[in-house]
């Protein structure tokens, strides 16, 4: 039996340093490493290519997201970027219609320039995705829960449609995290993260991670990594590792406080919708049960009063901090349409103005639905 999620956070690629005992794997600053004669070394050359805190890492979370290979970045971006250069001009990726504005631009301006083609499609409907099916495609490109929208796509029935057709599917887990949602033991072929978010869980450390089990897809990640060189830091490294020691037991106080606040959403007379996959309601609610463990900490709504009650809340909240990203301890209130999805206006991701979003943190669920209510009160007022 291997060991549980929890227990693996703490010890997988996290041995004792096998030099000096010490507890915590040292923060490896070489940027290179001695050689007995040339390429008789202990398995470092350059930081670029290798390095041992780097190493720790991709054990780790590789370990966690049931992956037999696992690659850092400097950022979520940078992670994504890496599995995208492999398409060639004149191949095609189908994303869904939702999705972080940042993945967006990426792919629709960074790579559709290189000449790849994309489309954006509701991925809950197989038939839509049957209808944007080219025979160019090699890439569905799954957020799930979405940014902002928290909408929850079926991973294993994209899988199976994919495969079919010899596509690759990439799941973005950086909402649900492996602690909530394993898309690979579902049929995904690779996993990419923010680690900025759930995993470094502290918002002092941006990074970015690929998980996958593919040989020659995981030696074309290996050459991307070392060859762009888009690598974190080992001090970055270092503050990843040590977030994803307590992420188990930070993501089971992130979904329980979320489940109040977006209770608390729905009674209020001020709010219209409540976007939380938690909610019996929610049109991902039954798929969200069977993929994920439970219904994460992210939570949106919209204003019945349009995007100008929407811009006082988000002004208004006092332990809700305004700002973007998301996932750490703290909470976060921010405004999608103008902030972190303003790069998808006029797109087929444009956000809804009236739209709020939450990244629930783990401070006491009654203090947060307080510091909520007294600003959609005031709304109202
Ligand atoms: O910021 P970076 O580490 O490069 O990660 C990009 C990224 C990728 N995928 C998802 C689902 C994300 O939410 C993000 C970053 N998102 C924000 C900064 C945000 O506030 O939504």
């Amino acid at each position: 039996m291997p060991d549980a999620f929890e227990t693996r956070a703490i010890h997988v690629g996290q041995e004792p340093d096998s030099s000096t005992g010490a507890i915590v794997p040292p923060i490896s600053l070489a940027t290179t490493f001695a050689q007995r004669g040339v390429g008789d070394h202990a398995g470092y050359e350059y930081a670029r290519s290798g390095n041992p805190t780097r190493a720790s890492l991709e054990a780790c979370l590789a370990s966690l997201e049931g992956a037999r290979h696992g690659f850092a970045f400097a950022s979520g971006l940078a992670a994504e970027d890496a599995l995208l250069r492999r398409l060639r001009p004149g191949d095609d990726v189908i994303m869904g219609n939702d999705a972080y504005g940042g993945t967006f631009r990426l792919i629709a301006r960074v790579h559709e320039p290189a000449g790849v083609s994309w489309s954006a499609v509701d991925l809950t409907d197989l038939d839509a995705l049957d209808a944007e099916w080219r025979d160019e495609t090699r890439i569905v490109w799954i957020e799930t829960p979405t940014n902002p929208l928290l909408t929850v796509v079926d991973i294993e029935a994209i899988a199976g449609v994919a495969h079919a057709r010899d596509a690759i599917v990439v799941v973005d887990n950086t909402f649900a995290t492996p602690y909530l949602q394993q898309p690979l033991a579902l049929g995904a072929d690779a996993v990419v993260h923010s680690t900025t978010k759930y995993l470094g869980g502290h918002s002092d450390v941006v990074g970015g991670f690929v998980a996958l089990n593919d040989e020659s897809i995981a030696d074309e990640i290996g050459f991307l990594q070392n060859a762009v060189g888009a690598v974190p830091s080992p001090f970055d490294c270092y503050l990843v590792l040590r977030g994803v020691k307590t992420l188990a037991l930070r993501m089971e106080r992130h979904c329980e406080n979320a489940h109040v606040i977006a209770q608390m959403l729905q009674e209020h007379d001020a709010v219209d919708r409540v976007l939380y996959p938690g909610l019996p309601e929610h049109p991902g609610h039954d798929v969200a049960k069977r993929q994920m463990r439970d219904f994460g900490g992210m939570v949106s709504f919209t204003m019945h009063e349009g995007e100008d009650a929407a811009l006082d809340v988000v002004a208004l909240t006092r332990l809700f901090t305004l700002a973007e990203s998301l996932g750490a301890v703290e909470s976060l209130i921010e405004h999608p349409a103008r902030m972190t999805h303003a790069s998808a206006a006029g797109s087929p991701l444009e956000v809804d103005a009236a739209l709020i979003r939450l990244s629930v943190g783990i401070e006491a669920a009654d203090d947060l639905a307080d510091d909520l209510r007294q600003a959609l009160d005031y709304t109202l007022a």
